[in-house]
């Protein structure tokens, strides 16, 4: 629609800036960097360039427009134990942030996670905040943009905080800003996906080397689907933060304008995790084993029920295993268990369940019965196809004698290899007798076999 036109966008230093954020932007706050306390900001800058030094930041193969890509940014994952986020068709696993003052640490990276967990309850009560404290804050020499009057009933309960690092100086391709013409994208237009409705997100902006002279990064917001409103943008200094409240990561659509200097953000985010903990799925596995019987003399299993609609229950609670944890950890998951060991056991197990339930697809599509074992299995499939061997070779050798078995003066060889092979076929997957009879009646059909030779 736009062509090679560009829709207008203010910043800070453009007339009408702040009368445009009032109206068509305020569920945004920024909250400078003064009102947090310094020696946090040294904490957590020690514990983001820990986690760069360990090579913790990777970047995430993820689905844009059906196409497969890698994000510009690197990006790892801190936040309430056993919890995922889902973004892009990509599920991301949690590096464990200390769940309580007692919680051990032996299975995450270290102390890193502490100072991220602690900027997360810094950041989370912010979004509430009176105008009180609005006041001190600005009495203190520290004013902050629009901030919040009220919204969320209470202070938000973030559970995970997406880390991100980019050095624009390594990137050689970021994309420009197509509509407004803001400059080099390091995260381009979005919402962010799967959160609690109406829940804030908050984000903390850590820039390497701000002192030297270029440009600073700069978030820019647009409202979603709209050409008319014009944009906005906000430069951000190291150590500010920035608020999404109420709906406008809904209405609205944010990105990340790249400066000149490498940058670290954490995204302190309260995900939709209904259905993206650990014990979620683990509590989904155990439905579906429940009906699985296992004889503990003989170890043969068995399934309690065959009703059709049993089956499609855990068939999808097998599906949801394999696609949205099994294949999601290998795939991406796994590439941290060089730093933390937290999720290798609980993937192992849910392995476990998934090979359980494949056992019960199995009990489920086999005619006969507890051929649950491979044994069962490779023995049926041999003398099927011994049975057909047979069958074949007498027939065979009764055309060379012109013996007494054949019936048909004239044999037609080509019929007689498709009865075979379609008998042979049917051997592999369906059951001796059925594979049989269906063998037999082709070499009938064929004139191969009379009926009183049977
Ligand atoms: O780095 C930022 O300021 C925001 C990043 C962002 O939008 C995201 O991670 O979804």
């Amino acid at each position: 629609e736009l062509g090679d036109q560009r829709i207008p966008y203010l910043g800070p230093s453009d007339h009408g800036f702040q009368q445009l954020w009032e109206t068509s932007y305020s569920g945004l706050a920024l909250r400078r960097s003064c009102s947090l306390p310094e020696e946090l900001h040294g904490r957590v800058e020690a514990a983001l360039l820990t986690l760069r030094r360990r090579g913790c930041f990777l970047r995430d193969l993820v689905k844009v427009r059906d196409r497969d890509v890698f994000t510009a940014v690197s990006r790892v994952l801190l936040g309430q134990p056993g919890t995922t986020y889902r973004y892009l068709d990509t599920r991301l696993f949690t590096i464990p942030w200390p769940a309580g003052s007692t919680e051990t640490e032996t299975t995450g990276l270290g102390p890193q996670e502490k100072p991220v967990a602690e900027l997360k309850h810094s950041l989370s009560g912010y979004h509430i905040e009176d105008e009180e404290d609005e006041d001190q804050q600005i009495g203190q020499g520290c004013s902050n943009l629009n901030p919040a009057k009220t919204s969320c009933p209470g202070p938000a309960q973030f559970n995970v905080t997406l880390l991100n690092y980019m050095d624009p100086a390594a990137m050689s391709q970021l994309k420009e800003e197509p509509y407004y013409g803001m400059g080099k994208m390091a995260v381009g237009w979005h919402h962010d996906e799967n959160l609690v409705s109406l829940s804030p997100v908050a984000v903390y902006s850590y820039s390497c080397h701000e002192d030297d002279k270029g440009e600073g990064v700069r978030i820019g917001l647009k409202v979603a689907w709209d050409i008319h409103t014009p944009g906005l943008t906000l430069p951000l200094q190291s150590g500010d933060s920035y608020y999404l409240r109420d709906d406008l990561n809904r209405t609205h659509q944010h990105c990340v304008l790249a400066g000149d200097s490498a940058r670290f953000s954490s995204t302190h985010r309260v995900a939709e995790c209904s259905t993206g903990t650990l014990d979620y799925i683990q509590s989904r596995c155990r439905e579906a084993l429940s009906n699985l019987s296992t004889d503990p003399e003989t170890g043969t299993h068995s399934l309690l029920s065959l009703l059709p609609a049993t089956l499609q229950g855990y068939e999808e609670i097998h599906n949801e295993v394999e696609f949205e944890w099994l294949r999601q950890y290998w795939f991406q998951g796994q590439r941290y268990t060089r730093f933390c060991s937290w999720w290798a056991r609980p993937m192992e197990q849910l392995e476990n369940d998934w090979r359980e339930m494949e056992l019960m697809v199995r009990l489920h599509r086999d005619p006969l019965g507890p051929s649950n074992n491979t044994y069962y299995e490779s023995v049926y499939r041999k003398v099927c196809v011994s049975a057909v061997v047979s069958v074949c070779v007498v027939t065979l050798q009764s055309w060379a004698v012109g013996g007494t078995l054949v019936s048909l003066k004239q044999p037609r060889p080509e019929l007689c290899s498709l009865s075979l092979s379609l008998s042979l076929s049917l051997s592999l997957s369906l059951s001796l007798s059925l594979s049989l009879s269906l063998c037999t009646l082709c070499l009938r059909q064929c004139g191969v076999l009379s009926s009183n030779h049977i």
